[in-house]
């Protein structure tokens, strides 16, 4: 596996396969990696003969207060980790190479409604920040396939959204969330968790079935909602949301809609814990 750092390498390597008509599929990660990341490179090796994966802890999408300086850089070991799965290049730019200008100078790209929503309504930017950032990505690289985690489930619509808007020729693969025995959805941030509050962490995860299982049995969304919140607090998480929406456009759902997603984000200890469990409701 090849490691660049540099814009221009980039761009020369790829000019290479694409000359050759070999499709390239992009991983955006932040790093940290785990078998979640790793599935996503399965995928893509799956639909692509080349593979690019790219690290970059992307300062734009976190919060002032949030764990930017923190977050685990772990670059030698994510890229045995890619490398043993068969990852053609990794892209790992430095900070200056993404983002040449100071922030506030940064053209942005913002997906309205979606961005504000949910997580985004906890986190002010935070989707324009990744959105600037995937945007950018694939500009770099040119990807033919993009894939993300629907771990992240709004920030995989936010990303569906801002492709479709701006045309960009890029096909977007959402991949099932990989999660630990007991329910818990992998992330780069459970490694925050102490013991004691990694083993109450699954509850986020089982308040979502328990909601996925009153919905299925005829509640309505607010109940299923509250019942959640009150399980959460119950196992000692701090709940920041549980919301029953649509699937396809996260919009609250009416009494007809049937293809829902659950979504919820907790704070225990260090880490704020999200996940989502897609439901069909039978009317
Ligand atoms: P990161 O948190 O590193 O996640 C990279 C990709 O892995 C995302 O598409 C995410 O949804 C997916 N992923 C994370 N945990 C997963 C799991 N348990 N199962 C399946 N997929 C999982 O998400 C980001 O980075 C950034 O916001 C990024 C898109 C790279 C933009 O900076």
């Amino acid at each position: 596996m090849e490691l660049i750092e540099d814009l221009t390498l980039l761009r020369r390597r790829l000019r290479t396969w694409r000359q050759a008509g070999e499709r390239i599929a992009l991983v955006p990660t932040m790093g940290n990696l785990h078998r979640g990341h790793l599935r996503l490179v399965q995928e893509a090796r799956a639909y692509a003969p080349r593979t690019v994966a790219s690290i970059f802890v992307n300062p734009m999408q976190f919060g002032p207060q949030e764990d930017f300086a923190a977050y685990p850089r772990t670059q030698a070991r994510d890229r045995e980790l890619l490398e043993a799965e068969g990852t053609d290049l990794l892209f790992a730019p430095e900070v200056a190479t993404v983002y040449p200008r100071p922030p506030e100078e940064q053209t942005r790209i913002e997906v309205p409604r979606l961005s504000t929503m949910l997580c985004g309504a906890s986190r002010p930017g935070h989707f324009v920040g990744v959105a600037t950032v995937v945007c950018k990505l694939f500009n770099m690289v040119q990807p033919d396939l993009a894939v993300f985690g629907e771990k992240d489930f709004q920030q995989l619509l936010v990303i569906r959204r801002m492709t479709e808007d701006l045309c960009l020729p890029v096909t977007i693969l959402g991949v099932p969330t990989v999660r630990e025995p007991d329910g818990l959805a992998l992330s780069s941030r459970n490694g925050y968790l102490l013991p004691e509050e990694r083993a109450r962490a699954p509850a986020l995860y089982r308040a979502l079935r328990q909601a996925a299982d009153g919905l299925k049995a005829g509640l309505g969304p607010d109940e299923v909602q509250h019942q959640a919140i009150q399980a959460l607090e119950k196992a000692g998480l701090v709940p920041d949301y549980v919301s029953v929406r649509r699937a396809d456009d996260l919009a609250e759902p009416g009494p007809a809609d049937t293809d829902l997603v659950i979504l919820g984000a907790a704070q225990l200890g260090k880490a704020r814990l999200i996940d989502n469990l897609r439901v069909t409701r039978v009317l």
